[in-house]
């Protein structure tokens, strides 16, 4: 009977889940480098836009799937923030709303943004396996899955600075959700990462964790393999 492999000591651990994000986050995707180089066209700024409005809305959906799996109040109150940050609370219009903010900056109705009009198949089955994978693992899990933020905040500067360079013609007001997220993104992977290292203590559950982050890494980068079809291999003239 072949013995279970040890646990990784945490530096190893942790060095794990960061080699994923080196090789695998979508700020190495070529949609994203033509985006912070200036190279994008209008239409493919507003085909990003409108198809990455679909995974907004569905954030809270699958963080409330996390916290329905939860049994632990300590954790779910400090989750359930994502959800305030995402739909809102009476003193703060929240992500989703900023994201349609963004939508008119670069000139999508909301009325067009919230049809999902835009919404091409394959992002749609990115973002709804995603959502299926936070209903279905076990919490911890689908929290590790979240740690693809430990790379965004560099990522969101980037964009913020390309935008105000080469995008004159969007709105300022439009970069709102981005300036957020470079304090909550730390913010949230920051919890994320201290209760995976803490909670993922035998080989099985820490190679899953890290099998999670790949998983999400590659949902995202699906999404923007599909859009570079549609937006710049079939760049309609
Ligand atoms: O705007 C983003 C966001 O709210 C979230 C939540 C988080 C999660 O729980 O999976 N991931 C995430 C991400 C957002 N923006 C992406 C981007 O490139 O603008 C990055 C993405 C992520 O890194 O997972």
């Amino acid at each position: 009977m072949k013995k279970p492999a040890l646990p990784w000591p945490e530096k190893r651990f942790l060095s794990e889940l960061r080699a994923v994000g080196d090789s695998s986050y979508h700020d190495k995707h070529p949609y994203h480098v033509l985006m912070n180089a200036g190279k994008l066209d209008r239409r493919q700024v507003q085909g990003w836009v409108a198809n990455r409005f679909y995974y907004q809305s569905q954030i809270p959906i699958k963080d409330a799937a996390i916290l329905s799996n939860c049994p632990e109040r300590d954790i779910r109150r400090v989750w359930i923030q994502r959800i305030h940050d995402h739909d809102g609370l009476v003193n703060d219009i929240g992500g989703i709303e900023k994201w349609l903010g963004l939508g008119e900056a670069v000139g999508l109705s909301r009325a067009e943004m919230l049809s999902h009009i835009h919404l091409l198949p394959g992002v749609r089955y990115a973002v709804d396996a995603y959502v299926h994978f936070c209903r279905a693992q076990p919490w911890v899990i689908a929290m590790a899955s979240s740690l693809t933020e430990l790379f965004a905040p560099s990522l969101m500067s980037r964009r913020i600075a390309a935008f105000e360079k080469f995008y004159p013609w969007v709105k300022k007001d439009g970069l709102r959700y981005f300036r957020g997220r470079l304090t909550q993104a730390p913010r949230d992977s920051g919890f994320a990462l201290r209760l995976v290292l803490e909670r993922c203590r035998t080989r099985e559950s820490q190679e899953a964790a890290v099998a999670a982050l790949k998983f999400k890494c590659e949902l995202l980068w699906a999404m923007l393999d599909t859009m570079y079809l549609a937006y710049v291999v079939n760049r309609k003239k």
